[in-house]
């Protein structure tokens, strides 16, 4: 196979808003991060993707671009953002950008010219239409609840908003709308930035006619069908003309709606579009009659077969990028795992492990690292996430569910339980801040803090250093074949890594029970390369403690 940088590479995503804020107005900023990056180094990840930080009035927190070619005021100032960048490249890592232009900010100047007429020269560079029998152009619902469409009545239309009202789409099948993006892009790789990860760019290209979409059983709005629409490729391919082919980057697509086969095209190794895409298939498995609204857990013998299915089906013909958190998700520890005390670290490490051993780029999540864990919100005045608040008040006026059971959803599944601050130390405010912080602080955050694990050699944050730091000696790890053993055990994860005459077995146990288990004969002389428990070897029947992950090295 191929060898590539970006193959080998461990991304690690900042959410800067909540990293570390360095005057004491509560909110995370770019002179934070920059304070911050030899503890990144330490960790010895490649690659920062970071957050949007361009100007925004925050409806989005940052997923709402009012210029794209200027940083946030709370965010500091372009010669930070210079320092920043600087600081990042001066101890060999790199810069990828979150780039999100589905969508624009309502107060991007584009947006403000292009409501003020309907012969306005920037019109079209959004999506308006007339309304239909007196209400919206068509059934479809907006990701963050209601329509998704917004009236204007300066001009009597309506404009499409598949996220916020305050986040017009924009109008990609005009060109003037995609020569503009390219330039933007140009500019930032100019600037000596390495990457972009694209925001749900599989939305980009709307289905001809806007047809109204499907209606859920129970749901009370049309799916737009926007992912992976008609011309999504074409624009990619132009997009990789234009811009990514000129420099040598990471792309990884945000890709809302992938299946496997879309997935061969966006991040085929021919390289004529991305690098890799972002697919949603595991963090979704559990979803139920109110979507993400569940407190459903994830099975684990349908986490295998989604895993297992990306694994093989992309092997050799496209890149994975694989993840367990985000900006937008629960903590895993609390999620897949147990973020009880007594089970948090030994079990952060084998999610860690089960990741990190598969083929493809992994990414670390901003306090993953330290196993953090989902936040005890308490009433909704805790949360601040516009898809939480906006669910809660559409789902209990139409009657869906009780406002407690919706409470309970929101603190499982919320986004605002990867938002809450970085957990530094057992000071004041998790030492984030030494203001008031924009969101609260998890309140475990005297037990779980960087500093403690930095001095604990067995902490979370050096079993993620190792498993990182092993990344950079096993190419098996980066380019070994993944195959999946034991798929009905409803207990264990097992899989092989194979290269060449060198193979790994990697065993993790998801209950917290003791799980008996037959190590293969091929395996009698293999090594320990890395475990949660100490353990020396491991040969013929054994029995897995509690959420213990093991991995064996032959050859
Ligand atoms: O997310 C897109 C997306 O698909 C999410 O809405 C995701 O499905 C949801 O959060 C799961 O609950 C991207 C960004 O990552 C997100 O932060 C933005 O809010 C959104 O786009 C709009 O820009
Ligand atoms: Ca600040």
């Amino acid at each position: 196979m191929e060898t590539a940088w970006w193959k080998e590479a461990v991304v690690y995503q900042i959410y800067p808003r909540s990293f570390m804020d360095s005057n004491a107005d509560g909110i995370g900023d770019l002179k934070g991060i920059t304070s911050r990056l030899d503890y990144l180094k330490e960790l010895g990840i490649d690659v920062i993707w970071l957050s949007p930080v361009y100007q925004s009035p925050n409806d989005d927190n940052g997923y709402d671009i009012s210029d794209y070619r200027a940083i946030m005021q709370e965010f500091g100032t372009m010669a930070d953002f210079d320092e920043m960048l600087a600081g990042i490249h001066a101890r060999g890592m790199k810069l990828v950008m979150d780039l999100v232009v589905n969508h624009t900010s309502d107060e991007h100047a584009w947006f403000v010219e292009s409501r003020k007429s309907r012969e306005n020269p920037y019109r079209d560079y959004y999506i308006w239409r007339e309304g239909k029998d007196g209400g919206a152009p068509n059934n479809w619902g907006s990701w963050f609840s209601g329509s998704a469409w917004q009236y204007d009545g300066r001009t009597d239309m309506y404009y499409l908003h598949l996220f916020s009202k305050k986040q017009p789409d924009l109008n990609w099948d005009n060109p003037k709308v995609r020569e503009e993006v390219f330039s933007m892009m140009n500019w930032w790789c100019e600037k000596g930035i390495d990457g972009f990860r694209m925001d749900v760019i599989s939305l980009i290209s709307k289905k001809p006619g806007l047809p109204d979409g499907d209606v859920a059983p129970g749901a009370l709005y049309g799916d737009s069908g926007c992912a992976n629409g008609p011309r999504v490729h074409e624009y990619l391919q132009e997009m990789n003309r234009a811009v990514l082919s000129r420099y040598d980057l990471m792309t990884v697509g945000e890709c809302a709606g992938v299946t496997v086969e879309e997935a061969k095209k966006y991040a085929s190794l021919n390289g004529k579009e991305l690098n890799m895409v972002f697919q949603f298939e595991h963090v979704e498995l559990c979803d139920g009659p109110l979507g993400k609204w569940t407190d459903r857990r994830v099975d684990l013998k349908a986490f295998k077969q989604v895993m297992s299915k990306w694994q093989t089906e992309l092997a050799g013909k496209a890149w994975n990028s694989l993840f367990l958190e985000n900006h937008d998700q629960p903590r895993s520890v609390s999620r897949f795992g147990n973020d009880d005390p007594q089970y948090r670290a030994v079990c952060a490490k084998m999610l860690a492990t089960c990741l990190h051993m598969m083929q493809g780029t992994p990414y670390v999540y901003q306090g993953e690292e330290l196993g953090m864990t989902n936040c005890p919100f308490r009433t909704l005045e805790d949360f601040r996430d516009i898809e939480s608040l906006n669910a809660f008040q559409e789902l209990t006026q139409a009657g869906k569910a009780a406002p407690e059971e919706i409470m309970g959803y929101l603190r499982l599944r919320g986004r605002d339980n990867a938002r809450t601050p970085m957990q530094w130390d057992d000071s004041e405010n998790a030492g984030f801040t030494a203001g008031t912080p924009w969101i609260m602080v998890n309140p475990n955050y005297r037990q779980i803090n960087a500093k403690k694990e930095l001095a604990d050699p067995d902490s979370v944050f050096h079993y993620y250093q190792k498993l990182i730091a092993l990344r950079k000696q096993e190419k098996i790890m980066v380019y070994g074949t993944y195959a999946l053993l034991e798929p009905d055990s409803g207990s264990l994860y097992v899989y092989t890594r194979t290269l060449g005459t060198k193979t790994l077995l990697v065993i993790c146990n998801f209950t917290k029970e003791e799980v008996p288990y037959s190590v293969p004969e091929e395996y009698a002389d293999a090594k320990v390369l890395i475990g949660n428990y100490t353990r020396s070897y491991a040969q013929g029947n054994i029995t897995l403690k509690p959420y213990e992950a093991l991995v064996l090295k032959c050859g």
